[in-house]
């Protein structure tokens, strides 16, 4: 208040003092009084001068820490994580709040925090995962003295003297194995180093080649080559055995496991495209082309392995006019809040997944495909079904295998090339209330051959 307000403010109460009848104060008193407002303001104006300096004294110390400061504030993000050797890191934000995800090319499985959350305290929740070999030998699955090879996404079995098949099941023909054991390589060097001293043959065609003679007491004995026999009374020509047409039975001996090739002194085996002959030289392994990155699938697609050859896919949320989703893993949509009272939207699928399975040709049935689980369960009852009418129950079937879990059953062998889908569908009951319902899409991709 300045000293003119308080003295208007005297005055104003002298003019009050005459409305009301009663006399101004006298000179004297309001001096006195002028005097006690002056040291009034003497003492606000030394405080009101003390809280100035005080408060000049507080900016003064905020602008000193406030040029201390960092030009631009870091370490507002968690630290960068890198993909598992053999996988995949999804996810590039790593701001508190966003997740990472992790996933393994195909052969490996995930050790470890399949997501990880950028905490508050900057750090990343779970543990940096690993993708290991998934070893296909641990089963045992050579049969008879056959040995294991664990390869990534498979396994070869180098069979036992004998035997033969993608699992050494079959047993081949014992005086076979005595005429195969020298390969085509070996009986062509045999040939030439014997060139020199045997009579040029009758023809020049490589299945003809002249037999190994003795004449002992009058009596001639003669010999082929490997892979070579005397056919006919002529026992100066050996020709070639046609292994394959020799061997052309059935599954249990067969010779190779695809297209047999009759070469002069031997035969070899031969694969269709999308698969390598093994080191056996009789079965056909499939070739990963998404691990070996010979797919032309784009960013927006994974890469499916098949059997004898591969699949681009996308995965597509569901649109629907009630409910929209978000892609919460590569292979996973989840359902965004309902607004309140939305019936439509809170009885559409909570979630979507999607999974992509490659099978050979021919499997036998029933055989289960696909297992769905509810990690957690909130209502007393779970329901399991399969959706897509009269076309998918063709070839399966959903059954329950425990209380929390359903499998999807292959009810009838499929010839290949074929795809099928499947909608298996989770619903979570609460005293017959619909909690929530849960969708597995499953797109199975049947090779043209039984490999
Ligand atoms: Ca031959
Ligand atoms: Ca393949």
């Amino acid at each position: 208040m300045s000293r003119t307000q308080v003295v208007l403010l005297l005055m104003s109460v002298c003019q009050l003092s005459i409305m009301h009848g009663q006399d101004c104060p006298s000179r004297q008193e309001l001096q006195s009084s002028l005097r006690q407002v002056h040291k009034l303001l003497s003492a606000h104006e030394t405080s009101y001068m003390q809280s100035l300096r005080t408060l000049r004294k507080k900016l003064n110390l905020l602008q000193t820490s406030a040029a201390r400061l960092p030009a631009k504030p870091n370490n507002v993000t968690c630290p960068k994580l890198e993909a598992p050797a053999n996988g995949k890191k999804m996810g590039k934000i790593l701001l508190p709040g966003h997740e990472v995800h992790f996933l393994c090319d195909p052969g490996y499985e995930l050790v470890g925090s399949e997501t990880r959350q950028c905490k508050d305290s900057l750090t990343w929740s779970g543990q940096q995962p690993l993708c290991r070999d998934i070893n296909e030998c641990s089963s045992s699955p050579c049969l008879n003295g056959g040995t294991c090879e664990n390869e990534v996404n498979g396994f070869v079995c180098l069979c036992a003297k004998g035997w033969a098949g993608a699992t050494c099941q079959s047993p081949l023909p014992t005086f076979f194995i005595t005429i195969t054991n020298t390969s085509a390589a070996t009986a062509v060097g045999a040939a030439g180093a014997a060139g020199a001293s045997v009579p040029p043959p009758a023809t020049t065609s490589p299945l003809v080649r002249p037999s190994h003679c003795t004449h002992t007491q009058g009596t001639t004995h003669c010999t082929c080559d490997p892979g070579y026999t005397i056919s006919g009374r002529d026992t100066s020509v050996c020709t070639d055995i046609d292994e394959c047409e020799l061997f052309h039975m059935g599954q249990a001996g067969r010779l190779c496991l695809h297209t047999c090739v009759n070469t002069a002194g031997g035969y070899r085996c031969a694969c269709p495209v999308g698969y390598n002959l093994t080191r056996d030289g009789r079965n056909c392994k499939d070739i990963d082309e998404c691990a070996n990155r010979q797919h032309n699938c784009n960013q927006d697609q994974l890469c499916i392995n098949t059997y004898g050859g591969f699949q681009c896919v996308k995965v597509e949320c569901p649109r629907m006019r009630n409910a929209t989703y978000v892609k919460t893993t590569p292979l996973r949509c989840e359902r965004n809040p309902c607004p309140l009272d939305n019936r439509a939207c809170s009885q559409a699928p909570n979630s979507v997944s999607y999974h992509y399975l490659a099978v050979v040709s021919d499997l036998s049935a029933p055989r289960v495909m696909f297992r769905v689980s509810a990690m957690r369960m909130i209502g007393d009852t779970l329901r399991f079904s399969l959706l897509g009418g009269p076309r998918a129950r063709r070839h399966f079937t959903v059954q329950r295998s425990d209380r929390q879990t359903g499998q999807l059953m292959l009810v009838s062998p499929v010839s290949g090339p074929a795809t099928l889908e499947a909608e298996v569908e989770m619903s979570e009951l609460e005293r017959r209330m619909l909690l929530g319902r849960y969708i597995t899409k499953v797109t199975i991709f049947v090779s043209p051959y039984d490999f």
